[in-house]
């Protein structure tokens, strides 16, 4: 049996732009229609059916909430911002908050307003003060409300695909772009960190917890010669550590997000910098289970990963981790074992204060489409009825307990 603390927070996350439908005003829904993709539409039609969705999460006995706050929605317009969508949030999360669930807002997950991208998006300079002023704008509505904050969800990610693998809008492939805007990300979070404390503390409210929620994948090397190890060591600073690094430099982080997913194997061909940062292993000699896109599960990889967190001394939630998969059996396997490495991790002295599966619902796993099934929930897209999979009751029964059976 294993006996994780009283207090620890436990629940699910959604993004916004993935379960909300009809955002309309965002980059991603002109971009999924441009490129051909599968359509986003009405997503879960979370916006008008949250209500039902958080009903489902307190029976489920989650007691957190991450979620985002759609940018496109509450300033639709540049310098525009709409009173009646940010009043749906204090809605939202006065729905959270009247079922004892602690909501974990996350400011920009992915998507931004039209017209933010068409005026130069996160390339153009302009972009820090932007997002500050959309951030002045949701605090001040949202602080008495909220006690946790991501300013960005996994910037390594977004400017990854956005800018160098172009997979996602706007679809640049150009080093430069991607390091002017991964600058920018990282400037957005260390003034947004002062500007959120500054608000809390003009309203005489308690310090609220800052932090981003950074995608971090166990670089693991296939055979442990030199140049897998120093590709191993290059990508953890690049990937995975250079921006905590930074915002620790600059004090801003008052806890670290984490979403763990995978491994990346390593085995790189040559000493060029190119093969160093980029080559992974394809010839399955180490043969795992899979999810449904195909990325290895390797629960070990999160011990491993909150073993390098231990440095920061600062408490780590888990703000994502999760499967998507169409076997339920195999859901509730990588949830146990996942949990069973945190538990690990926290005996090794991590100071793990939350896990937050991903996701409540099935979504909208962008370029990917509906395929893909990450919930806890089931949704179907037809009728938009919620199914409760048989691993959400299970995890239910850790939420309630803090007990992980054997
Ligand atoms: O669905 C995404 C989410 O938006 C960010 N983290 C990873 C998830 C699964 O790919």
């Amino acid at each position: 049996m294993i006996q994780f603390p009283p207090n620890f927070l436990w629940g699910a996350a959604t993004s916004a732009y993935q379960v909300e439908g009809h955002n309309v005003n965002a980059d991603w829904w002109s971009w999924e229609k441009q490129a051909g993709k599968e359509n986003s539409g009405a997503a879960c039609r979370h916006y008008e059916l949250y209500q039902q969705d958080f009903d489902l999460a307190q029976n489920l006995n989650h007691h957190a909430h991450r979620l985002s706050i759609e940018w496109s929605r509450i300033e639709p317009k540049e310098g525009e911002f709409s009173q009646p969508e940010l009043k749906h949030y204090i809605d939202v999360i006065g729905a959270l908050r009247a079922r004892h669930i602690e909501p974990m807002v996350t400011l920009h997950h992915f998507t931004n307003p039209l017209w933010f991208s068409a005026s130069g998006g996160w390339e153009d300079r302009r972009c820090v003060g932007r997002f500050l002023r959309y951030c002045d704008v949701v605090v001040r509505a949202l602080a008495k409300h909220v006690r946790y904050w991501m300013t960005i969800n996994e910037p390594t990610v977004y400017f990854s695909h956005a800018y160098i693998y172009g997979v996602w809008p706007p679809q640049a492939k150009s080093y430069l772009k991607a390091k002017a805007v991964h600058d920018h990300l990282a400037l957005a979070h260390i003034k947004a960190y002062p500007l959120i404390n500054k608000i809390y503390k003009e309203s005489n409210l308690p310090k609220p917890f800052i932090s981003i929620s950074q995608h971090i994948q166990a670089m693991v090397p296939c055979a442990p010669h030199l140049r897998n190890r120093l590709a191993v060591s290059l990508r953890d600073k690049w990937f995975n550590f250079e921006l905590l690094d930074q915002f620790m430099r600059h004090k801003t982080m008052d806890f670290i997000g984490v979403n763990y997913y995978s491994r990346q194997l390593v085995d790189v061909g040559s000493w060029w910098i190119g093969h160093l940062l980029m080559d992974v292993c394809s010839k399955n000699h180490d043969p795992v289970k899979k999810n449904s896109l195909g990325w290895d599960i390797y629960p070990q990889g999160l011990y491993q990963v909150l073993l390098k967190l231990k440095k920061y001394n600062l408490p780590v939630i888990i703000t994502e981790n999760g499967i998507c998969t169409p076997d339920d059996n195999l859901r509730w396997e990588y949830l146990y074992n996942h949990l069973k490495n945190v538990h690990l991790a926290m005996q090794e002295g991590v100071h793990v204060t939350g896990y937050l599966y991903w996701s409540l619902l099935d979504n909208f796993e962008w370029d990917k489409g509906f395929g893909p099934r990450f919930g806890l929930v089931d949704i179907d897209y037809r009728t938009y009825k919620r199914t409760v999979r048989e691993s959400a009751r299970k995890f239910a029964q850790v939420c309630k307990t803090g007990i992980l059976e054997a």
